[in-house]
C-alpha cells in the first residue's frame, strides 16, 4: 500500500488523490456492510485496493492511454478511441497488474468496469462503481443524499439509480454513449423486474 500511495501522489492531482481515498474508504464501508464472508476481512482489503487503484490512470494523457493499449494489446472500441478518458479503467487495471502485482481478477475487473459498469457485475465491482459516485468529496450529483443512503440498504437499487442518472446526464450533454453503460442499465432494470 505504501508503494501504491507514493505512485498515486505522484501521478494524480491533489483533488483526484483526495477522491481516490474517499472511494477507498467508502468501498471498505460498503464491503463491511455486504461482506459475504463475515469470518474474515479479506473482502474489505480487496475493496481498499480496488478503491485506491480505480483511477490510477485518470490523470495520464489520452494519447498515452491509447499508446499503452496498443503496446499491450488491450482492445478498445471506436467510442473508447474517440473518448479515450473512458480507457482509464482498462489502463488502470493494466498498471495495477504490472506495477503493483495485483493478480486478483475481481479487483482488476472492478477497476476495468468502474466507469461504465457491465452486466452481471460482482459484488466488488458494484461496490467500487457505487463508491465512485457517493464518496464524501464528490461534487453534488443528482439524488446524492438518497443514493448515499440507498447504497447501504439496497445495493442494486443504488446501482440502477446511478446508471439512470449517468445516462440522463450524457443525453443532456449530448455526450457519446458507450454501449456498455446502456447495456448495464438495461441488464439491471431487467433483473430488478425479475425480482419483483
Ligand atoms: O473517474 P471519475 O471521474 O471518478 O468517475 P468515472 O470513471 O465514473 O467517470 C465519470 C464520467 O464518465 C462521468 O462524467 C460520466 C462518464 N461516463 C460514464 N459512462 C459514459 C461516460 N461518458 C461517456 N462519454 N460515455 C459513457 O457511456
Ligand atoms: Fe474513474
Ligand atoms: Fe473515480
Amino acid at each position: 500500500m505504501k508503494k501504491i500511495k507514493k505512485y498515486l501522489k505522484k501521478e494524480l492531482t491533489k483533488e483526484r488523490y483526495h477522491h481516490t481515498e474517499g472511494v477507498a474508504y467508502t468501498a471498505v464501508a460498503m464491503a463491511m456492510r455486504y461482506n459475504p464472508d463475515t469470518s474474515n476481512s479479506e473482502f474489505a482489503q480487496k475493496a481498499m485496493l480496488a478503491g485506491m487503484l480505480h483511477d490510477c490512470a485518470k490523470c495520464m494523457d489520452n494519447d498515452e492511454k491509447l499508446r499503452i493499449c496498443d503496446k499491450y494489446k488491450i482492445p478498445y472500441s471506436e467510442i473508447e478511441k474517440e473518448n479515450a478518458f473512458l480507457l482509464h479503467g482498462k489502463v488502470g487495471a493494466h498498471i495495477a497488474r504490472n506495477e503493483f502485482e495485483i493478480e486478483d481478477e475481481d479487483i482488476l475487473n472492478a477497476i476495468i468496469w468502474h466507469t461504465t459498469g457491465r452486466p452481471g457485475m460482482s459484488l466488488l465491482e458494484k461496490i467500487v462503481f457505487i463508491a465512485d459516485y457517493i464518496e464524501p468529496s464528490r461534487k453534488p450529483l443528482p439524488e446524492m443524499d438518497e443514493i448515499r443512503q440507498l447504497a447501504f440498504i439496497d445495493i442494486d437499487a443504488a446501482l440502477v439509480k446511478i446508471l439512470a442518472n449517468t445516462l440522463n446526464y450524457l443525453e443532456k450533454k449530448n455526450e457519446p454513449l458507450d454501449p456498455m453503460t446502456q447495456e448495464t442499465y438495461d441488464y439491471y432494470i431487467a433483473s430488478k423486474e425479475k425480482k419483483v
